[in-house]
């Protein structure tokens, strides 16, 4: 299934009422000396990678409840992924895990993408699970496995995710690690350390000279007592350890309660080593729920760093941004519209933050003023700005809407049958 440019110019029907609201935001934001139209384009600029395991229903370790119309294979995949960039305009990558979604036939896979104007951003590998056919098991680690014939298979396994992302078109591979203990004095926190960086350091060296490495970390799960890159400071220490094209991986729901992630972002950006960012949302631990659902301020806040660095550091690549969230619940493209128009949204309001008036109060140590400038961009209601730049490209007026008045998913589940399964977690 394809949607037309007709079709949502058909479910956007009279944008009178977007012009009222767009005029009167404009006019308010020109008089406080905002450039309404570049805020526009960087909004229509703006693209975040859709990840191909999260098109299906997700699960947890209690159960999983299928969705109808899952896509079955990843042709299938990809054709949400275009459904989603046709309504929103903002979702121009996919992100490939491998093995997953390896490819089977190419050509076809790259030509969906070029038909959907999608990208292949980061790809990922996968050494938390055993694969049917491999011949050792990582149930006690992978890149930082005691066993040197492990550690093997596992970088093995790495650089093959490489060449399958060469064919693609992708420029960096992501590697999140499950390597850790559930036990004390399970494993010598040092020597998995040095395990790993050696084996990191083995991918990166086997990396072609145009892609980046980007190491994600998180602090526990599936291990429970120590996790091998369990924060920020080990991903940056091992990027380090490998070279100027690794970077470290901030993902928003792999931190402790609490932790200041807005605070992550510019330290790794001054350092010229943030690589990547996942989005999602979570109230207790790495929920991967709806990206703004429970912390929006906390977002805004992130994007304030994240507009910071992306100015005044331009040492960072151009990041690799990726909604990697689980749809337990809600209808995985409705779930995934939701949460790009609150990234798109948090960038808005991060844009319009008064940096100069800022850096004044902040000189000034008027800490009431520096609140007040934050809460002005955050309280302004910057809809009409995101309507703007998807109305811009040929996108839907309210993604959300017009794919329930397409019926999107009806039309999914009479192409795909009602019991179809998407490769995943
Ligand atoms: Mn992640």
């Amino acid at each position: 299934m394809q949607l037309t440019k007709d079709q949502i110019a058909s479910a956007n029907g009279n944008l009178n009422d977007h012009e009222a609201d767009f005029n009167y935001l404009a006019n308010k934001l020109s008089r406080s000396g905002t450039d309404v139209e570049s805020l526009v384009k960087s909004l229509a600029d703006f693209q975040v990678a859709v990840p191909s395991w999260a098109l299906g229903a997700g699960g947890t370790r209690f159960g999983r409840f299928s969705f109808h119309g899952e896509p079955g294979n990843l042709e299938q995949k990809m054709d949400d992924v275009g459904i989603l960039h046709a309504l929103t305009q903002t979702a121009g990558a996919v992100s490939l895990h491998i093995p997953w979604d390896t490819p089977q036939d190419y050509a076809a896979v790259k030509q969906i993408a070029n038909r959907n104007g999608i990208v292949f951003d980061a790809i990922n590998s996968n050494t938390f699970q055993d694969q049917p056919g491999s011949k050792y098991s990582y149930k006690h680690g992978s890149l930082a496995n005691t066993d040197e014939a492990i550690r093997a298979q596992a970088v093995q396994h790495n650089q093959e995710v490489v060449r399958i992302g060469e064919k693609l078109g992708s420029k960096s591979l992501t590697i999140w690690l499950a390597d850790g203990t559930s036990f004390p004095g399970q494993r010598s926190f040092q020597k998995a350390l040095a395990q790993t960086e050696k084996s990191c350091q083995e991918i990166y060296t086997a990396l072609p000279e145009d892609w980046s490495l980007l190491i994600e970390y998180k602090p526990y799960e599936p291990n429970f007592y120590s996790t091998v890159i369990m924060d920020w400071g080990t991903s940056f220490m091992l990027a380090n350890a490998c070279g100027d094209r690794a970077y470290t991986l901030v993902d928003l729901g792999h931190h402790l309660p609490n932790t200041n992630i807005e605070q992550i972002v510019a330290t790794l950006m001054a350092k010229g080593k943030l690589g990547g960012f996942h989005f999602n949302d979570s109230k207790y631990g790495d929920d991967d729920l709806t990206v703004g659902s429970i912390k929006p301020y906390a977002l805004f806040l992130i994007f304030n760093e994240l507009v910071y660095g992306m100015r005044h550091n331009p040492e960072n690549p151009n990041l690799a941004w990726m909604i990697d969230a689980s749809h337990n619940i809600k209808d995985p493209l409705e779930d995934l519209i939701q949460s790009l128009e609150a990234i798109q949204e948090a960038y808005a309001k991060a844009l319009l933050i008064d940096q100069i008036a800022l850096s004044e109060a902040q000189l000034n140590h008027d800490v009431v003023k520096c609140q007040e400038i934050l809460q002005e961009a955050y309280r302004t209601d910057v809809r009409p700005l995101l309507q703007r730049a998807r109305l811009s490209r040929g996108g839907a007026l309210s993604p959300l809407a017009a794919y329930r008045s397409l019926k999107v998913r009806e039309n999914l589940i009479r192409e795909r049958g009602m019991h179809t399964v998407a490769t995943g977690l």
